[in-house]
């Protein structure tokens, strides 16, 4: 069902900061920008690596660009750190429907509009272990299929 960790979302105050902290610390270079204002987030995605499926896995740094986003709750919850991990699939609704049918809270009824054109869902933190949990379907990917909500900006 799942190919590869997608990404690892990583919630910050200062997206240029953060970055900087990146490039500087283990020479990781941004390969994407992008406002969605859906999620009420600036992020950068950092490709760590290619995967065999034909995909990659990224680092992504979340800025929140609203107080009543997910992202800027979590600040004031828990201050900077590890936000959420995203697991890879070709077929996200797929892999939602799944899930769901295991006893995991589905938050997304349709896929959304992730970052690079990618079709996202999120599954509950309290049915995963604590753990915030994303599934992504890469744009281009086989079983590409409509996502719901609106595109985000490239920066
Ligand atoms: C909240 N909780 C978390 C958590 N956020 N636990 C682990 N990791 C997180 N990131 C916990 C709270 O501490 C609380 O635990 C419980 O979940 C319920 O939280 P809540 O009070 O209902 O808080 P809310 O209103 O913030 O809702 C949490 C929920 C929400 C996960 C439902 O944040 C959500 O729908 N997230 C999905 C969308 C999202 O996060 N978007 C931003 C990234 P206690 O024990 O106190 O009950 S967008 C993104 O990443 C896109 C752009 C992409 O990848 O392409």
């Amino acid at each position: 069902m799942f190919t590869r960790i997608d990404h690892v979302g990583i919630a910050c105050r200062d997206l240029d900061a953060a970055v900087a902290f990146y490039r500087r610390t283990y020479g990781f270079e941004v390969t994407h920008e992008e406002v969605n204002e859906e999620q009420g987030v600036r992020e950068a995605m950092l490709r760590v690596n290619g995967t065999d499926d034909g995909g990659a896995t990224y680092l992504q740094l979340l800025e929140p660009i609203r107080e009543d986003s997910p992202v800027a709750r979590f600040l004031d919850r828990n201050g900077e750190g590890v936000h959420h991990v995203a697991f890879g699939t070709s077929d996200v609704a797929g892999a939602a429907a799944a899930v769901g049918d295991r006893g995991v809270r589905v938050l997304d009824e349709r896929p959304r509009h992730g970052s690079m054109g990618s079709s996202i869902v999120f599954l509950h933190p309290k049915d995963c272990g604590g753990v915030l949990t994303e599934l992504v379907q890469a744009a281009g990917s086989d079983d590409a299929g409509e996502s719901e909500g609106t595109q985000g900006t490239a920066v």
